[in-house]
């Protein structure tokens, strides 16, 4: 029934009857595009089994657009194997487009596509509107028996937010210059245009600095980005459709900055390696001319190696200790009467406003940066709460929004999809929630940015200013090769929710986003491999056994494992090779599990044989496991789980047969299953969010049970 109702939807289905195709096929086409497009009209018919493209380019189009074509060819015949023989069916584009048209801030990105039996036409205005329509094209095709095939008929398309972006962390784990390159390309492919790279931390300083070369020499620790490289990677992004914007963090989250040069300092530099409160105190001296003649020079070098207008200044989780014990700052802030360090952080954002501005950049900041006196011209980027949108985009700023698009917080794409940017009560805490970190260790972390304002209420005209969002990837514990499954597929329901019209995204993205992550990873991504490569090296012998059990565990969510605090804020001296490193933080099979449960309970019997399956599996694999176990200690983190697993599936089969078969009876629950879910419901409340993931005890091996409300439904609705 459900999917009747979609075909009320913007999606339009026309012959429908005539073809006797049922709505479920129907929508494995264009209702499954990630990001889901405006408007398709798909006549049901195919274009039949095609193995051969042919691009038509418009006269006189400029490399940009060749290398577009080329790149959607060799994509095509990766998937599919195109062959250099057969009939050639044509993909005209039609656009009259200017090199470099569509790139910039609100260009744009709009195409329409028209397939019919015989060909393909793009129409398009800007190069990076044919880019959009490749990567729709692409997810259109789909395998035939004799190569693929396309639906007939129109898309037409645009994007709901002009910014669209992942901020990936470089400072806290370098990340190599090919996995970034990776990473653009899934942007291209999920229609993401702006990749912001956070370049400057305590841990690190990551471009070469010809002014200040101690920048890379000393406070990057051996790795750094050439000026080179970023020009050659800043290239290799406009070719695909996405900016490159750069964010060098200050005044906070600068030690390796004040490393290089000391005299930048606010107090002594200790030596490294530094655990957490010295990273998290150091802070720049905002009261001294030869800091700001420094800081002006940087600003200097980077606007011009960067050529986006967006400059990012960071500013965020300054915590003004550094600034209160020292005699000689607490004297400049007497002397121009600022009472709280916020205020010297104001002044401090005033002077690099300046700085940035003189050069002709717009500058962003964290959503520290929002001070009463902030010039409006800066960008707002809300990270602490969705209030914080609100609140900046109602003061006169533009404003990206990152609250609650934290990838590093481990939680599934549905919590990703399900945050509006516009929602201002989407992502924060409640007053409850405040009161309960009042008086605990976390209280210095937080602050009243982060406690939601159930009555804040925008005009259109302010509403007009939220830009868009950002995935945020920060790495304190994300190695290169913990990089890509960490950001996907999951980003890509970030770029579904800031593309896509909210009515046009019909069918839930988890149906929509295991086709999505097979694309991707043939596109080079490693979301998949990567993580089967830290667990063959757990288990070695693991096999299908292993693989079996892994896919139906996840890392425990938000800052349960991830987080540096867990070793004691000694994150460099951390390992990244457990077990819950090594799972993708959402199983996408377990999801599919959870679904298809609720699904035959809403009624569709035909799943029965599936689920049988699915738990006849879980059941059994066990025995094998623990056997395994003996020879392979490393996966003991496992063993709790594998056998709940185990006797979880047994009474799941259990209640799946009382379902089926109504005239068996309920021979009421074992207790001791009562008490198992129990525990299981334990084990997921304690991350159930970002508090409780800080302070409670964690399940054994920070893992939990991925179908774990599958498996409790079905026992709860057998009886
Ligand atoms: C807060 S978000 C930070 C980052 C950390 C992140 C971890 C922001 C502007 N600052 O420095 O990496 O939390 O989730």
């Amino acid at each position: 029934m459900r999917r009747l109702s979609v075909l009320a939807g913007v999606v339009v289905w026309t012959g429908l009857v005539f073809l006797g195709l049922s709505p479920p096929a129907m929508a494995s086409t264009a209702q499954r595009l990630v990001p889901a497009p405006r408007e398709a009209t798909l006549s049901g018919a195919r274009t039949g089994a095609l193995s051969r493209i042919v691009i038509r380019q418009p006269a006189g189009s400029g490399p940009v657009l060749k290398a577009s074509a080329a790149r959607f060819e060799a994509r095509m015949k990766q998937a599919f194997g195109l062959s250099a023989a057969g009939r050639a069916f044509p993909v005209r584009i039609e656009c009259a487009c200017a090199p470099g048209s569509g790139f910039a801030l609100g260009g744009d990105e709009s195409y329409e596509l028209m397939i019919t039996r015989s060909r393909a036409r793009i129409r398009a205005t800007t190069e990076v509107g044919v880019m959009r329509a490749f990567a729709t094209l692409l997810q259109l095709a789909q395998r035939d028996e004799k190569g693929f095939s396309w639906p007939v008929g129109d898309v037409r398309d645009d994007p709901r937010f002009p910014w669209r972006g992942l901020m990936i962390d470089v400072a806290r784990h370098f990340q190599p210059i090919e996995a970034l390159q990776r990473q653009i390309d899934a942007m291209e492919l999920m229609k993401l245009n702006v990749l912001h790279l956070h370049l400057s931390d305590s841990e690190a300083f990551r471009v070469e600095s010809r002014l200040y070369p101690r920048l890379h020499e000393v406070g990057s620790f051996g790795q750094f980005y050439s000026q080179a490289e970023i020009r050659s990677l800043i290239e290799y992004a406009a070719a695909r459709g996405v900016r490159i914007v750069p964010e060098f963090d200050l005044p906070g989250h600068s030690l390796a900055m004040i490393y290089a040069y000391p005299m930048l300092a606010s107090a002594p530099v200790p030596d490294p390696p530094w655990i957490l409160p010295v990273r998290r105190n150091a802070v720049i001296d905002p009261t001294r001319e030869e800091v700001y003649a420094f800081l002006d020079g940087l600003i200097g070098e980077m606007t011009a190696l960067f050529p986006d207008p967006h400059f990012h200044t960071g500013a965020d989780e300054v915590n003004g200790i550094e600034w209160s014990a020292s005699a000689s700052i607490s004297a400049f802030m007497k002397e121009r009467g600022f009472a709280r360090p916020e205020d010297l952080q104001a002044y401090f954002s005033g002077r690099i406003h300046d700085m940035v501005s003189r050069r002709g950049k717009t500058m962003i900041g964290w959503d520290e940066i929002f001070a009463p006196d902030l010039p409006k011209a800066v960008l707002v980027q809300s990270w602490t709460s969705s209030k914080m949108t609100g609140l900046a985009a109602r003061a006169g700023h533009k404003v990206i929004v990152s609250a609650g698009y934290y990838l590093d917080w481990l939680t599934p794409s549905s919590f990703l999809h399900a945050r509006d940017p516009l929602d201002l009560t989407a992502q924060g805490l409640t007053p409850e929630g405040f009161d309960r970190v009042r008086g605990s260790p976390l209280e210095r972390l937080i602050s009243e940015r982060f406690v939601l304002d159930p009555t804040l209420r925008l005009t259109a005209e302010e509403e007009a200013r939220i830009l868009g969002g950002e995935a945020a990837m920060w790495t304190e514990l994300v190695t290169p090769e913990k990089l890509d499954a960490t950001i996907w597929p999951r980003a890509a329901a970030v770029a579904d929710r800031l593309w896509s019209r909210p009515e046009a995204t019909v069918v839930p993205l988890d149906e929509r986003l295991e086709a999505v992550s097979e694309r991707l990873e043939n596109a080079g991504l490693r979301h998949v491999a990567s993580p089967q490569a830290m667990q063959a090296r757990l288990a070695p012998e693991g096999g299908t056994v292993v693989a079996t059990l892994l896919e139906a565990l996840e890392p425990v969510k938000f800052y349960a494992h991830n987080h540096e605090s867990r070793s004691g804020g000694r994150a460099p001296l951390q390992s990244f090779a457990d077990l819950a490193d090594a799972l993708p933080p959402e199983s996408l099979p377990a999801r599919r599990f959870n679904r298809q449960v609720a699904e035959y309970l809403a009624g569709d019997r035909s799943l029965a044989g599936v689920l049988t399956d699915r738990l006849t599996r879980w059941r059994d694999n066990d025995a094998s496991f623990q056997a395994l176990l003996a020879r392979n200690p490393a996966l003991k983190d496992a063993a709790s789980a594998s056998s709940d697993l185990s006797r979880l599936s047994d009474a799941a089969l259990e209640a799946l047969g009382r379902l089926q078969d109504r005239s068996l009876r309920a021979g009421g629950r074992d207790a001791r299953i009562d008490e198992l879910m129990r525990t299981h419901l334990a084990h997921q409340a304690a991350s159930a969010d970002a508090l409780a993931s800080f302070i409670r005890p964690q399940p054994p091996g920070d893992v939990l049970l991925a179908p774990f409300d599958g498996l409790r439904a079905l026992i709860e609705a057998g009886g």
